[in-house]
C-alpha cells in the first residue's frame, strides 16, 4: 500500500485498529509491542485472514520501533486499561511513563507522522505526546469524541428506532465524566433531537453517553471497550490517509479558540493530510460553554497533577 500506519500496543484496541486499518485497505500496517511474539502472533493471523477477507495490506509485528520508520500516522493505544472501579485518572501515572516512552521512539522514526493518541486518560496523555514529541499541535490529536459520539448515536438510534446512518451527534469537552453531548447539535437526519424527544430521554441518553466507557468496563469487568475505540481510532485515520476533510471532534491542542488556551481538549476539527487542517468553532449557549469550562477545568488538573508527577 502506499501508506502506512503503525499501531502501538497489541491489546485489544491496538489489534482491532489493525485488522479495521487492513480490511478497508488503507495502508500497511505495523503492529508494535513490547510483549515478545504478540504483535508478531496477531499481525501474522490478520495477514492470514488476508485472502479471505480480500484485501493486499501487509500486516506485520515487531517489539522494536525501527519498523515503524516513515509512517504517516502513529496510533498509540500503549498503557493499561481501566479495571472496574477505576477511574481514566487512576492511570495517569502510569500511562504517562509509557506514553513518555512510546512518544520519543515513535518520533524518532517517524518525525513527520501525524499522532493519533488513544491511551486514557486522553486529553492528558495528548499532552504527554505533545510535549514528548515535540511535534506541531496540527500533528498531534486524541480519539475521544468520535467514540463519545459514536456512542451517544447508537442510543439515539436505539430510542427512536432509526437507522445509526441517520444520526448525527456532537460530543465535545474532555474524555472524563464532565464530557459535554450536545443535544442542540445532534440530529436525525438534520431533526435537531431535541424536537424528536422529550427532555428526560435526552438526559437520560446523555447520562449514558457519559458512563458509556464505565458501562461496558462494568459489564466485561476485566477490560475496556474496543471494538468501538478501535472504529474511532480507524475513522479518524482514513480521514487523513484519504484527506477527507471530515469534521469530526478530536481532542486537539486548543490557543484560545472556545476561549481556552493551551489545553487539549475535544472540539470539532477538519481533518485532512496535514493533520487538523482547521478548529470549528461552533456557536454555544452559555450553559454550554459553562460545561465546557468546566470539563477543560477537570483536564487543566489532570495536566497540573503530571507535572507533579513528573
Ligand atoms: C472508553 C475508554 C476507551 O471510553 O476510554 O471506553
Amino acid at each position: 500500500m502506499e501508506k502506512k500506519v503503525t499501531v502501538i500496543g497489541a491489546g485489544n484496541v491496538g489489534a482491532t485498529a489493525a485488522q479495521r486499518l487492513a480490511e478497508k485497505e488503507l495502508c500497511d500496517v505495523v503492529l508494535i509491542d513490547v510483549v515478545d511474539g504478540l504483535p508478531q502472533g496477531k499481525a501474522l493471523d490478520l495477514a492470514e485472514a488476508a485472502p479471505i477477507e480480500t484485501h493486499d495490506a501487509r500486516v506485520t509485528g515487531s517489539n522494536s520501533y525501527e519498523a515503524s520508520a516513515g509512517s504517516d500516522i502513529i496510533i498509540i493505544t500503549a498503557g493499561i486499561p481501566r479495571k472496574p472501579g477505576m477511574s481514566r485518572d487512576d492511570l495517569l501515572k502510569t500511562n504517562m511513563n509509557i506514553m513518555k516512552a512510546v512518544t520519543s521512539q515513535v518520533a524518532k522514526y517517524s518525525p513527520d507522522a501525524i499522532l493519533i493518541i488513544v491511551s486514557n486518560p486522553l486529553d492528558a496523555m495528548c499532552h504527554v505526546a505533545y510535549d514528548t514529541s515535540g511535534f506541531p499541535k496540527h500533528r498531534v490529536m486524541g480519539m475521544a469524541g468520535v467514540l463519545d459520539s459514536a456512542r451517544f448515536r447508537a442510543f439515539i438510534a436505539m430510542e427512536l428506532n432509526v437507522s445509526v446512518e441517520s444520526t448525527h451527534a456532537f460530543v465535545l469537552g474532555g474524555h472524563g465524566d464532565t464530557m459535554v453531548p450536545l443535544p442542540r447539535y445532534s440530529s436525525v437526519a438534520g431533526i435537531p433531537i431535541t424536537e424528536l424527544m422529550s427532555k428526560d430521554r435526552i438526559d437520560a441518553l446523555v447520562a449514558r453517553t457519559r458512563s458509556g466507557g464505565a458501562e461496558i468496563v462494568n459489564l466485561l469487568k476485566t477490560g475496556s471497550a474496543f471494538y468501538a475505540p478501535a472504529s474511532a481510532a480507524v475513522e479518524m485515520a482514513e480521514s487523513i490517509l484519504k484527506d477527507k476533510k471530515k469534521i469530526l471532534p478530536c481532542a486537539a491542542y486548543l490557543d484560545g479558540e472556545y476561549g481556552i488556551h493551551n489545553l487539549f481538549i475535544g472540539v470539532p476539527v477538519k481533518l485532512g493530510s496535514k493533520g487538523i487542517e482547521e478548529i470549528i468553532q461552533i456557536k454555544l449557549t452559555d450553559a454550554e460553554q459553562a460545561a465546557l469550562n468546566k470539563s477543560a477545568d477537570a483536564v487543566k488538573d489532570l495536566v497540573s497533577e503530571l507535572k507533579r508527577l513528573s
